[in-house]
């Protein structure tokens, strides 16, 4: 049986180049354009011709996943909450936060480019089209918004960002470090992907925020010791001020943002793989996102791990959608 096994196997052919020809996973190319887009914005999933400030570009993958999975389902039904249709972009008019008494995203163009083709199970080909739609849409000169998927997709979106000059520390919002000790579980699920993107040459460091509940510390003693992980914990957040967190994070030229839904008490975000008791309210994630934006070269973003499966009423889907929303506000309100 093994033999057999063996032989066909043996029959399938290689992944190479050619595969990445056939399918080049543009967005878009692959899933017929958008059936819906992100808050309504324009589709544009023709990368070679985007022209816009930022991207919104969904990656439909949950393998990686090691407790309950849909996190596949997020981009879609996150597009889907939105009700109106495609009113287009660019968004000329924006929208009044009446959280903070500001207008966002006025004048600013933001399409969604759709969703990076996935064909299931094999990380290799599908992370390769994942980094490349990074690499083009940012050639393409448009800053990346990411929905997820499960966290392992962080991994191959920085490793998109191979281009840039100088380095990319990341702050990952999580209630989980995703820095598993080797060798546990495979190297590329979601519970390693912020070890694997802290190997990327260009990535100084991870500063996880949000880190609580019970769990092992020996891969945060590690991370600690290589100078390449550094967290601060949920509840030593709330009491330490957003203002001094924000100032502990390690200088760089540029930062990369990853916002594990997870990261929030699930009983505003029940939506996701793996819940963990306490955590942050929608407005000290959004007051947090608004303290780190401030004089950070913030050069993309995700959020991932959203799970409609386990939404109730889509309250997850409103907290993402409106997450993303002002976050990418508070990017290019500091970019003016
Ligand atoms: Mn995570």
């Amino acid at each position: 049986m093994t033999m057999m096994f063996g032989a066909l196997l043996a029959t399938l052919p290689a992944h190479g180049a050619d595969d990445l020809q056939d399918y080049p996973g543009l967005p878009g190319k692959m899933t017929g354009g958008c059936p819906s887009t992100f808050m309504g914005v324009t589709c544009a999933d023709d990368v070679a011709k985007l022209d816009a400030r930022v991207a919104i570009l969904g990656v439909p993958w949950d393998s990686g996943t090691s407790a309950r999975p849909g996190a596949r389902l997020g981009p879609k039904a996150i597009r889907n909450h939105w009700p109106w249709g495609q009113q287009g972009s660019p968004t000329l008019d924006g929208y009044f936060d009446f959280d903070t008494g500001e207008r966002i995203l006025d004048g600013l163009t933001v399409v969604d480019v759709g969703d990076v083709l996935i064909l299931p199970s094999d990380f290799g080909p599908n992370f390769d089209r994942i980094t490349e739609s990074i690499r083009r849409v940012r050639r393409r000169g448009a800053f990346p918004v990411v929905l997820g998927g499960d966290h392992s997709i962080t991994f191959p979106v920085v490793r998109g960002f191979d281009e840039i000059k100088g380095k990319i520390h990341i702050v990952q919002f999580d209630a989980h470090l995703d820095f598993g000790v080797e060798p546990r579980e495979s190297r590329l699920s979601h519970a390693k992907s912020m070890r694997r993107s802290s190997e990327l040459p260009f990535v100084s460091g991870v500063t996880n925020i949000g880190v609580r509940g019970l769990n092992d510390d020996e891969d945060l003693i590690e991370g600690r010791k290589r100078g390449v992980l550094d967290a601060v914990p949920a509840r030593r957040a709330l009491e330490l001020g957003w203002k001094k967190v924000m100032a502990s994070i390690p200088k760089a030229e540029h930062y990369y943002v990853t916002i594990d839904v997870d990261v929030l008490d699930p009983s505003l975000a029940p939506a996701t793989g793996t819940p963990v008791p306490g955590g942050l309210s929608y407005y000290q994630l959004k007051d947090a996102l608004r303290e780190l934006a401030r004089g950070r070269d913030i050069v993309g973003f995700d959020v991932v791990e959203y799970s409609p499966a386990y939404d109730h009423g889509e309250v997850t889907a409103a907290v993402v959608e409106q997450l993303v929303a002002s976050f990418i506000g508070e990017v290019f309100k500091s970019r003016r």
